[in-house]
């Protein structure tokens, strides 16, 4: 049975699915739903997932949200042993915790800084929110130092997360230079990850053009 996902690419967490969909080999048939004539509201969506967003996979039975939670379901069952997703709890646990950093914390920093000016109106962006995420940012670096990938020297589903998020802050005008080994490490995604180009930059294109509105703001 096929496993549907209503996605949309410019969205940093429906591209993180897709690459870690890429990684494990499982084809997804997508189903594009577009954020912008709010199709996600639509009631046979909202029967799916009353949340409403996206992305959203429905397997069998199991109807699912949360795109950290896919990614890590779909690395447990599909993929061919458990690299993208150890079955190691200390090494978990560290995949655990930069997925739960991104989402509360790294991209939820960009969210308050771009948001505003990108889909909400506001005329200039707050530079005390730049600075945050530039905090972030920070930490990030720190806990990319002296190894290959976000944990340790073999790709894990942390990469596809945080790859999908810090894609979106280069094409959105946010000096990475000074985060060198978040520099190195989005080099090495971009030349290194499984389907990378399929699967993030049309979604990255597509958020560069909204993301025009912070530049010079
Ligand atoms: N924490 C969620 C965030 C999902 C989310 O906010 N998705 C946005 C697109 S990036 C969405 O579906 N917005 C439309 C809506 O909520 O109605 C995840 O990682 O899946």
């Amino acid at each position: 049975m096929p496993i549907d996902l209503y996605y949309m690419p410019l969205s940093p967490p429906c591209r993180s699915v897709l690459l870690t969909a890429k990684a494990v080999g499982v084809d997804l048939n997508l189903k594009l739903l577009d954020l912008m004539t709010k199709e996600q509201m639509k009631p046979d969506f909202v029967a799916i997932n009353p949340q409403h967003s996206v992305p959203t996979m429905v397997d069998g039975d199991l109807k699912l949200w949360e795109s950290r939670a896919i990614c890590t379901y779909l690395a447990s069952k599909y993929a061919k042993d458990d690299s993208l997703y150890p079955s190691d709890p200390k090494t978990r646990a560290l995949v655990d915790r930069l997925l739960y950093f991104d989402m509360g914390t790294l991209y939820q920093r960009y969210g308050e800084y771009a948001y505003p000016v990108m889909f909400f109106g506001q005329e200039k962006v707050d530079p005390t929110k730049l600075e945050k995420l530039h905090e972030a940012l920070g930490w990030l670096d720190g806990f990319l130092a002296g190894h290959d990938w976000a944990v340790g020297n073999s790709v894990t589903v942390a990469d596809f997360v945080l790859v999908a998020s810090v894609s979106t802050f280069e094409v959105s005008g946010i000096d990475l230079s000074k985060h060198r080994n978040v520099t190195a490490w989005l080099a090495r995604c971009k030349n290194g990850l499984r389907g990378y180009h399929e699967a993030n930059t049309p979604g990255v294109n597509d958020i560069a053009k909204i993301a025009k509105k912070l530049v010079g703001k």
